[in-house]
Parts: C-alpha cells; sequence; structure tokens
C-alpha cells in the first residue's frame, strides 16, 4: 500500500495482500504475507485495530474509521485523527521515553499506525474489573503524566516551538469536539445520546438541576477549550492503558491537544475513582484490600506527579515561563511560584475528575467498570456514589487539599446509601 492510495479500510481478509510490501511491517513480521494470521481485536469505540503474526514477530496495525464505530456510518469521523495521533505518540516518546508503544510506520491517506505489538500487556481497565495488582503502575503514571505536561509546555519549551506545535494540533476539531459534547455538556442535560442505568433518576436530576455545577463545568470547559498549557493525551482513562503485572504503556492519543496540564491527571484519578466504586460487584473475598490498593494507586499518582513536576521545575525551567533570570538568578525562591502552578493545576484536575465521573455513567460513551454489572439493581447504587463524589469534586476542586483528601471522600462516599 502506498502513500496516496485512496483510503480503504482493511479487513482481516485484505490486509497480508494490502500491506505485504509495507517493509516496516515485513520487517517485523516475516516478508512472506501468504504466512500471515491476522486478527481484528478493536474493543474501543473508533477504530479498526489488527494483530498481524508473521514467522518473525507481531505487530498492530491501526486504523481509523470515518466514522465513530460505536455508533455507526451515521456519525462521520474524520481519518485526521490517525494524524494526530501518530504526533501525539512521537511527542509523548520524546517527553516520557519507553511511555508508548515505538512506531514502525505511518500512513495517512490510510489512516494507519504499524506499532508495537504489546505482550503479555492488557487494557489496565480488565485488571481493574478482575481485581489484578500492576507494580509500579503509580510511578510509571505519575511521572508520564508530569513529563508530559511539563516537557509540553513553555516551562520547558521554546516559545516558537510550542506556538508551532499549538498550531499544528489545532488542525484536530472533530476529535476534542466529542470531548466537549460527551465529556464537558452531556451529562449535564437530557442531550439526545444520553443514557443511565434505571433507578439513578433522582441523582441524574439532581445533578442537572444543579446550576452551580454546571457554571463550574462550563468554566472547566472553557479552560479546556482555550488554555493551551500543554499537550494532553485528551482521553488517558483505563482503557488507554496496557500493563503486565509490573510494566505499563500509554497507548491510543488520538484525542490529544494542546489543553491545560491538569486534564490528562484528571481524567485518570476519575477512572481510578469508578474502579473503585464498582468493586463491590466485581468481588466479594479481598474487597477492602483491593479498593485500598485502587486508592493508594491515586494518592501515589498524585505524589508521584507533584514530585516529579518540582523535580522538572527544578531542572528543566528553560522556557520563558519563570525564569531564572526572574528568581533564581536575582536570589529570589521559586517555590511559591511552583506551588501556584501546582495549585492550578489541581484545580483543574479534580474538576476534571468530578466531569469524567459524571459522563461515563450519564452521557453517550459508559465504562466496562460499571457496564459489566449485569444487574442494574446493584449497579445503580454503586453509580450513584460516584456521581455524588463527582459533584462534591467538582463544587470544592479549588480547595481540596491533595490526593489524600479526595481518597477520604471516595471512603465516605463508598459508605453511603444514596438511593
Ligand atoms: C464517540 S467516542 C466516545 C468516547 O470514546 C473515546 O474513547 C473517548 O473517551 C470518547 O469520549
Ligand atoms: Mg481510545
Amino acid at each position: 500500500m502506498s502513500a496516496g492510495t485512496s483510503y480503504e479500510a482493511l479487513s482481516v481478509e485484505t490486509l497480508p495482500d494490502r500491506l505485504k510490501g509495507l517493509a516496516a511491517l515485513a520487517g517485523k513480521v516475516g516478508a512472506d504475507s501468504g504466512t500471515w494470521q491476522v486478527q481484528e481485536v478493536g474493543d474501543g469505540n473508533l477504530n479498526l485495530v489488527f494483530i498481524v503474526i508473521g514467522p518473525t514477530g507481531k505487530a498492530v496495525v491501526k486504523q481509523a474509521l470515518p466514522y465513530v464505530r460505536l455508533v455507526g456510518d451515521s456519525w462521520p469521523l474524520p481519518l485526521y485523527r490517525a494524524f494526530y495521533e501518530y504526533h501525539a505518540l512521537t511527542r509523548q516518546a520524546a517527553r516520557d521515553p519507553g511511555s508508548v508503544p515505538e512506531i514502525f510506520h505511518f500512513d495517512e491517506a490510510q489512516a494507519l499506525i504499524v506499532m508495537e505489538y504489546l505482550s503479555p500487556h492488557v487494557i489496565l481497565r480488565r485488571k481493574l474489573i478482575a481485581g489484578e495488582k500492576v507494580d509500579g503502575l503509580a510511578d510509571f503514571l505519575g511521572r508520564f503524566c508530569a513529563r508530559t505536561a511539563f516537557r509540553g509546555s513553555e516551562l520547558s519549551m521554546k516559545s516558537g516551538d510550542k506556538k508551532a506545535d499549538v498550531g499544528l494540533f489545532a488542525g484536530n476539531v472533530d476529535i476534542p469536539a466529542i470531548t466537549e459534547a460527551l465529556v464537558f455538556t452531556d451529562p449535564y442535560y437530557s442531550a439526545e445520546m444520553n443514557h443511565h442505568t434505571e433507578g439513578l433518576a433522582p441523582v441524574v436530576d439532581r445533578l442537572q438541576s444543579d446550576v452551580a455545577l454546571k457554571v463550574k463545568v462550563q468554566q472547566a470547559l472553557q479552560r479546556f477549550v482555550s488554555n493551551t498549557e500543554t499537550m494532553v493525551h485528551g482521553d488517558l482513562h483505563s482503557g488507554s492503558i496496557m500493563s503486565t503485572d509490573r510494566e505499563s504503556r500509554v497507548i491510543d492519543p488520538e484525542f490529544a491537544q494542546y489543553g491545560p496540564m491538569g486534564f490528562d491527571i484528571g481524567m485518570l484519578c476519575a477512572n481510578f475513582l469508578m474502579a473503585y466504586f464498582s468493586q463491590p460487584a466485581h468481588r466479594g473475598g479481598e474487597l477492602e484490600a483491593y479498593q485500598s490498593w485502587i486508592l493508594d494507586v491515586i494518592e501515589e499518582v498524585c505524589s508521584t506527579f507533584e514530585t516529579e513536576f518540582r523535580h522538572l521545575w527544578a531542572t528543566e525551567r528553560t522556557g520563558i515561563l519563570y525564569p531564572a533570570s526572574l528568581f533564581e538568578d536575582q536570589g529570589h525562591d521559586s517555590t511559591p511560584a511552583c506551588d501556584a502552578v501546582l495549585s492550578g493545576i489541581w484545580h483543574d484536575a479534580w474538576t476534571v475528575c468530578g466531569i469524567e465521573m459524571h459522563r461515563r455513567c450519564l452521557s453517550l460513551a459508559h465504562n466496562a467498570d460499571f457496564e459489566d454489572i449485569a444487574d442494574p439493581a446493584a449497579r445503580a447504587p454503586l453509580e450513584a456514589r460516584n456521581l455524588l463524589m463527582g459533584a462534591e469534586l467538582i463544587h470544592t476542586a479549588e480547595t481540596l487539599a491533595d490526593a489524600r483528601a479526595v481518597c477520604a471522600l471516595a471512603r465516605e462516599f463508598n459508605r453511603k446509601d444514596v438511593l
């Protein structure tokens, strides 16, 4: 398949013949495409994902579809998202080496990325539902969020490079628009694609009639669309992380844009909190111990983020923001400035966290943590705890002390009979 050929979606049947000339793929899996075994394993909402297995190795071929897979061709979606995913992956690889799969090839016309097959990694969300622990997870994620936030901002980048990159990613319009609608807007009114578990109506009504809440969420949306602090992954949930028992990688940054530094870590913490609140339906034995482990992960992700961010502040502050010429060179400690930047990050993070907790139970794309609970009567009370804690986070985001306070709140809501 050569660049410039008009786009055509691949299938298990057509892939070997269409990609047999691709040296980057043949070099990994073997030159004889007749020996390739192909499986389509995409279980996300948007794309085709193939595993290609040959005599000399395995590779992943990810191809964007021209529509939202979850919904069908009634919702067209530009193929250019693969271009932004590719560019986001290269930036994440540079800003936090080893954190993302290795890229072997990108074909813009076919909206296709050939990349490393991660094995024996599985989607983290699946491990959390199964009650499995991952060593080093919090360290890895805290560092990833801090490094990509700091190194993608004017704290580190040259002003011209940053502006050029903001310009490049500004072309990613329709994908962030999904977030603007599904995440920030739809949960707070009866949007067409919304759905929620039977029995949750009183909680949904309470959230949707809370005007102060809607104002705070809209303020967060305003920051999301107009604050280009750093390149965010844009969809950093537990389905965008693949882990073994001791190693993790971040995948799927097609929602990348320049946005607030607290966005990714906020969305990430929300997904751990939803894993936490859903646990009573997934296990009996070891429930408390496993829930405690999840909260420990949240606390450690956040403390690692702070430590790494402060380390980068001290060692890599090479951009136009808070320059040493204004602080250290004048004999002035810049710690209060770093404290203030971090405080803004946490305000954004906890607000986004609450919003993500809402959208996954109210808007279009729910998550398996709750959806795998077959009985609505068991699911609704757990989702209700999650929804009300989300509201509390949004209301108090500016004054929350730290992740420990957030986890204390989670323990409190986990004991509540809301419905
Ligand atoms: C229509 S896309 C729905 C969701 O799937 C993606 O993974 C994002 O989370 C998006 O919000
Ligand atoms: Mg995704």
